[in-house]
C-alpha cells in the first residue's frame, strides 16, 4: 500500500514538474520571438528609403495668388541638391519653424514656375531629413505680397453701419505625393488644375485615372497653422468624387480630407460671427481654439474695427493630423517645418519606406505563424496534463478498489481463521 502512495506522489509531482517545464520553455520562445521582431524593425527602419518624385505648391492670400514646381525628386543621402533635386541627409532636426537644424541636408533652391493667374513667389528653400522613424521638411519663401496672411474670412466691425463683415484668405503651402496614379510623373500641370469640363460645379483637383490616389499635405496659415499641423489629405478621381454642400451648393470633391477629426469650422450664423475670444470685446485674436471660446455677444461694446476670427480651430486626429508643421513668419519670410512618419500604415497616405513596410509585414506575419504554432504546442501540452491527471486519477481509483478489497479480504480471511480456531 505504502509503495503504491509513494509512486503515485513521485508520478503525480514528475507530471507537474515536467508540465512547469514545458510551459515555462514555450514562454521563453514567445521571448525570443518577439525580440527577433522588434529586432527586424530596427534593422530594417535603419535601411536608406527609395527615391520619390513630388510637387510642391505655393499660395499668397488669395486662390489665384499661387505658384508651384510641377516636380521634384528627393533622393535620400546621394546626389547634388538642384532646382529639381531634394537630397535628405539621416539627422532629426527640431520642428519648430527656424531653420538653423545641423540635421538637415543641403538646400535647394526650387524654382516655381507652375504660376497661377496672380503669380505667387517664384522660388523657395527646401531641405529634408530623416532618421529611423520620421520624414521631415523645411520650406522658406519670401512672401511676394510681404503679408503675414493668417485671418481668413475675418469678421470685422463697421460701427457706422453696426454690421459685421468677413474678408481675408491664408498663406498655404502643400506638397503631393503619389501613391498608385501612373501619370503622376506629368507633374502638378496635371493634378493641380485638372480641366475636366464635368468638373464645372467642382474644385478641379484630382487625379486622371479611376482607382487612383495621391498624398496631399496641405499646411494652411489660418486654418491648420494654429495647431501646428498640415491636414493631411488625398485626392481622387472623379468617379470616386464625395458630394459635399459647400456655400449653399453642391460641388464635387475630389480633394478628401484623411479619415480622422480637424481642423476647422466655420465661425458663423446667419450674418453674424457664432464664438468669440473669452477677451472679447476687444481682443482682435488672431485664432479662436476650440474649447477656449464663449458665445458671440452682438450687444457687447464693440468698436470700429474690431476683429472676430472666421474659424474656430480644433486639433486633429487619426489619419488626418499625421503632419505635424511648424511655421514662422519673420522680416517678409515664411519658414514651415514639416514631420511624418515614414510609414504611416493608413491607405490614404504615401510610404517613404515600402522596403522596410513590406519587410516589416513580413516579419509579423512569420511571428504571428510562430505564435500560433506555440499556441498550438501549448493547447497540445494541455491535452497532455488532462491525459496524464486522467491516468492518475485511474490509478488512485484502482488503488481504492485495491484498499478496499484488501479490507474486505482481510476480514474475510480473519473471520475464517478465527471460524476455523474456534472450531
Ligand atoms: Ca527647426
Ligand atoms: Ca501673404
Ligand atoms: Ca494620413
Ligand atoms: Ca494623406
Amino acid at each position: 500500500m505504502e509503495l503504491k502512495n509513494v509512486y503515485k506522489e513521485f508520478r503525480g509531482k514528475a507530471i507537474r514538474d515536467r508540465s512547469k517545464f514545458l510551459l515555462a520553455f514555450g514562454l521563453l520562445i514567445l521571448g525570443l520571438a518577439f525580440a527577433g521582431a522588434l529586432l527586424a524593425r530596427t534593422t530594417w527602419a535603419e535601411q536608406t528609403p527609395s527615391s520619390m518624385t513630388f510637387s510642391l505648391g505655393i499660395s499668397d492670400d488669395d486662390d489665384a495668388d499661387k505658384n508651384g514646381a510641377s516636380l521634384l525628386t528627393l533622393k535620400f543621402e546621394t546626389g547634388t541638391p538642384s532646382a529639381t533635386l531634394i537630397v535628405a541627409k539621416n539627422g532629426t532636426p527640431t520642428i519648430d519653424g527656424q531653420d538653423g537644424d545641423a540635421a538637415w541636408g543641403s538646400a535647394s533652391t526650387v524654382a516655381l514656375s507652375a504660376a497661377g493667374a496672380g503669380g505667387g513667389p517664384s522660388q523657395a528653400t527646401v531641405k529634408a531629413a530623416y532618421d529611423s522613424e520620421n520624414i521631415y521638411f523645411l520650406v522658406t519663401w519670401t512672401d511676394p505680397t510681404g503679408t503675414e496672411s493668417i485671418h481668413k474670412k475675418m469678421w470685422t466691425y463697421n460701427a457706422t453701419s453696426d454690421t459685421w463683415s468677413q474678408s481675408g484668405n491664408e498663406d498655404r503651402v502643400y506638397f503631393l505625393w503619389n501613391i498608385n496614379a501612373p501619370d503622376f510623373e506629368n507633374g502638378c500641370a496635371i493634378y493641380c488644375h485638372v480641366g475636366v469640363p464635368a468638373w464645372e460645379n467642382s474644385t478641379q483637383m484630382g487625379t486622371n485615372e479611376e482607382g487612383t490616389t495621391i498624398d496631399v499635405w496641405h499646411w494652411k496659415a489660418a486654418r491648420t497653422h494654429p495647431v501646428n499641423n498640415a491636414e493631411d489629405k488625398y485626392w481622387v478621381d472623379l468617379t470616386e468624387a464625395t458630394e459635399i454642400i459647400y456655400e449653399g451648393g453642391i460641388e464635387l470633391r475630389t480633394r478628401l480630407p484623411d479619415l480622422g477629426g480637424g481642423f476647422t469650422s466655420d465661425n458663423k450664423e446667419g450674418s453674424l460671427p457664432k464664438y468669440m475670444d473669452p477677451s472679447d470685446p476687444g481682443a482682435n485674436a488672431d485664432f479662436l481654439i476650440q474649447g477656449n471660446t464663449i458665445d458671440f455677444d452682438p450687444n457687447a461694446t464693440w468698436t470700429d474695427g474690431d476683429t472676430i476670427p472666421g474659424y474656430v480651430v480644433k486639433e486633429g486626429t487619426g489619419s488626418r493630423a499625421d503632419v505635424e508643421a511648424v511655421g514662422v513668419y519673420s522680416n517678409g519670410v515664411w519658414t514651415v517645418e514639416f514631420k511624418r512618419a515614414l510609414h504611416t500604415g493608413n491607405p490614404d497616405d504615401v510610404s517613404f519606406a515600402p522596403l522596410y513596410a513590406n519587410v516589416l509585414e513580413g516579419e509579423v506575419s512569420d511571428q504571428q505563424g510562430t505564435i500560433s504554432t506555440l499556441e498550438g504546442q501549448v493547447t497540445n501540452l494541455e491535452e497532455q496534463v488532462t491525459d496524464l491527471e486522467g491516468r492518475v486519477s485511474s490509478i488512485e481509483s484502482t488503488n481504492y478498489v485495491y484498499l478496499v478489497g484488501g479490507i474486505i479480504g482481510g476480514l474475510v480471511v480473519g473471520v475464517i481463521i478465527v471460524y476455523v480456531i474456534k472450531k
